[in-house]
């Protein structure tokens, strides 16, 4: 499919109609309706003491306070300036040092946090406060107070990624921040997980919002049952074990906008290629390996991240055990009937 041709007697009528903010279709059909997706989102891959050297080198250059949050953001190459990793999906590497504080605000936009590094700083998030480890995956449900703090004597370094671009798309941003730096607490740490995350709900519980009421899932919890489950040996061709983080309410994906997994893939285990319409963004939690995505081969150790753009092939080849974390926009595609995948 391609646009038909510009003739002078077009042209003329193109820039005739143009001050009354008219154009035709015809010009840019094939562009706006293609074949297969093809956004200019592209494969990359991050390496992770590169950025985490500049992180560290940024927090010597601005505290948590002044940025309100200390983060550099991983720009896809194919979307430069627009503050994407994927067409719809935001990620960026954030640093609290001890002692510091990053306020207290709330946005329509929601967030995850995936600990990189350090261990028991915190977030609090709704009036509770929990503890972060490394390969803890944290929760912000939009429109939630939340602020960050690290008491312990170590910098803390999480992936955050937000539906920024999707809010954008929508134009239904709406921000404020809380007058004090931190938001008073109501409930004891532990609260929403004895609550909510232990196959059990409060008898009369119904749930207001899309979001998992869970706001910690704790690395030790979801590295146990990969680790139980590994001794089946019941392996996917496409993707190991792969499993995705649920609303227990639901049993939905955790979040309405963004779907997160985890999946571990045993020493010498190759995926068969796969591709689906959600660009993914990949965290490395442990192991050494090496991803064919497209033409382009991405080699990776532990911490970092790479993106594999929506329809591009994707293999994945683990050299040792390897535990991926990853999350796209697939629970909207789904609700929206536009989700595709092709195995093999
Ligand atoms: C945000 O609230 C956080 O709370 C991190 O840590 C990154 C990027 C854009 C907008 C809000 C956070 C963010 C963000």
């Amino acid at each position: 499919m391609s646009n038909p041709a510009d003739t002078p007697e077009r042209r003329s009528f193109y820039n005739k109609i143009d001050p009354d903010h008219l154009t035709p279709l015809w010009s840019v059909l094939s562009d706006l309706v293609t074949k297969e997706p093809g956004s200019g989102c592209v494969p990359y891959l991050w390496h992770y003491p590169i950025v985490r050297e500049y992180l560290l080198e940024a927090g010597e250059l601005i505290s948590a306070k002044e940025a309100e949050r200390r983060v550099l953001i991983l720009e896809n190459p194919g979307l430069r300036g627009q503050s994407r990793i994927t067409s719809s999906l935001y990620a960026g590497l954030q640093l609290v040092k001890p002692g510091e504080v990053a306020p207290a605000h709330r946005h329509t936009q929601s967030a995850l946090r995936f600990v990189i590094e350090g261990s028991g700083a915190h977030t609090a998030v709704g009036g509770e406060k929990t503890r972060m480890e490394a390969g803890d995956f944290v929760i912000t449900p939009s429109w939630e107070w939340h602020d960050h703090g690290n008491e312990s004597d170590q910098p803390m370094i999480w992936l955050d990624g937000l539906d920024i671009p999707m809010v954008q798309f929508f134009d239904a941003s709406f921000a404020e921040m809380l007058e004090q730096d931190e938001q008073p607490l109501t409930r004891p740490e532990g609260d929403s997980m004895a609550r909510y995350g232990e196959g059990l709900l409060p008898v009369d519980y119904t749930q207001g919002t899309p979001t998992s009421p869970v706001f910690n899932y704790p690395y030790e919890r979801t590295r146990e049952a990969l680790e139980a489950l590994r001794q089946q040996q019941q392996w996917d061709i496409c993707h190991g074990l792969k499993m995705r983080y649920i609303n227990p309410v639901s049993g939905d994906y955790a979040m309405p906008t963004i779907g997160t997994f985890m999946q571990l893939l045993p020493v010498g285990f190759t995926t068969e290629s796969y591709r689906s319409t959600d660009a993914t963004v990949f965290v490395i939690v442990e192991g050494q390996g090496k991803s064919v995505i497209g033409d382009t081969e991405c080699e990776w150790k532990p911490h970092d991240i790479f993106v594999v753009p929506s329809w591009f092939p994707v293999s994945h080849i683990a050299l040792s055990d390897a535990v991926l974390f990853s999350y796209s926009d697939r629970p909207v595609q789904k609700k929206l009937g536009l989700w595709r995948e092709s195995r093999g």
